[in-house]
């Protein structure tokens, strides 16, 4: 069985989330041949080097996840896209690409975090080429931990209001855009994340069916997809299932 999650944004400030994740790792992941994490793993991530106890604790989680013999997958997301290499090798995972093709057991899919597939939401799509330039990347991870902080408190409350006055229509994915990506990796089946909109899409591209998977994001439930000779199925459940 393979696994996949994404937009969990975990933070202290949500010990209920932490807590379903945790147990998630140590019960439905153990055993799993891979869990892929797409993006939003972190409500915010400033640096590897600003880790504190708690990112120190979901490393360490991770990090079991991964001795015991299930391969743990990171791609980064829109909050957390400083995620970097000391992070992953405490954590005991790999790094992805933006974008990723699988092989799974029926079929072999694109992976994504689903931002960019986002393109009318022109305010995001410029933000997000500045933040990702390399001199931008640069410079943040080489700022005073405080301007970080400052930095990241300011974009997540900028981000919060302007995306709720925002068309629901903006802030989804654009579907030319989802058929180039299928077209360019030459698979069937996309599965991405950041919309919040779980969903399980079937559409005709140049006369073929195609799917794409929506993950859902953990707030007030938790939600995975499960990849097996079967199919995919994405189920969701109780945060304090146990
Ligand atoms: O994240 P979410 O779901 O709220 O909304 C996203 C888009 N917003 C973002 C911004 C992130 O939330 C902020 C993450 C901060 C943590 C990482 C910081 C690391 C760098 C700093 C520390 C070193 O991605 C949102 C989309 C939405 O998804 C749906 O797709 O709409 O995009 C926006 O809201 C962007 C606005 O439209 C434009 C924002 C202007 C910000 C002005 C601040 C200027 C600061 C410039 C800094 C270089």
């Amino acid at each position: 069985m393979i696994l996949l999650v994404s937009d969990l944004h975990l933070e202290p400030q949500r010990p209920d989330l932490v807590r379903a994740f945790l147990h998630f790792l140590e019960t439905r992941a153990r055993g799993a041949e891979a869990l892929y994490i797409l993006g939003d793993l972190f409500e915010a991530w400033i640096g590897d080097d600003a880790m504190g106890p708690f990112e120190q604790e979901i490393a360490t989680a991770l990090r079991q996840l991964a001795d015991s013999g299930t391969a743990v997958y990171l791609m980064h997301g829109n909050r957390d896209f400083l995620i970097g290499k000391a992070f992953c090798r405490q954590a005991g995972c790999r790094l992805l690409p933006d974008r990723h093709i699988a092989d799974f057991p029926d079929r072999r899919v694109l992976l994504m975090h689903g931002d960019t597939l986002c393109t009318r939401d022109e305010g995001y799509q410029k933000l997000r080429r500045i933040l990702r330039h390399p001199l931008t990347l640069f410079v943040l991870r080489h700022l005073p931990l405080a301007s970080r902080q400052k930095l990241a408190r300011k974009l997540r409350s900028e981000s919060r209001q302007q995306t709720r006055a925002k068309a629901m229509d903006i802030t989804d994915v654009t579907e030319a855009e989802v058929e180039r990506e299928l077209r360019a990796a030459r698979v069937t089946t996309l599965i991405h994340g950041h919309t919040h909109r779980p969903a399980h899409h079937e559409l005709l591209l140049d006369g073929q069916p195609v799917e794409r998977i929506v993950l859902g994001d953990w707030d007030r439930r938790g939600w995975v997809l499960e990849a097996s000779e079967a199919g995919l199925t994405q189920i969701d459940f109780a945060l304090d299932e146990r």
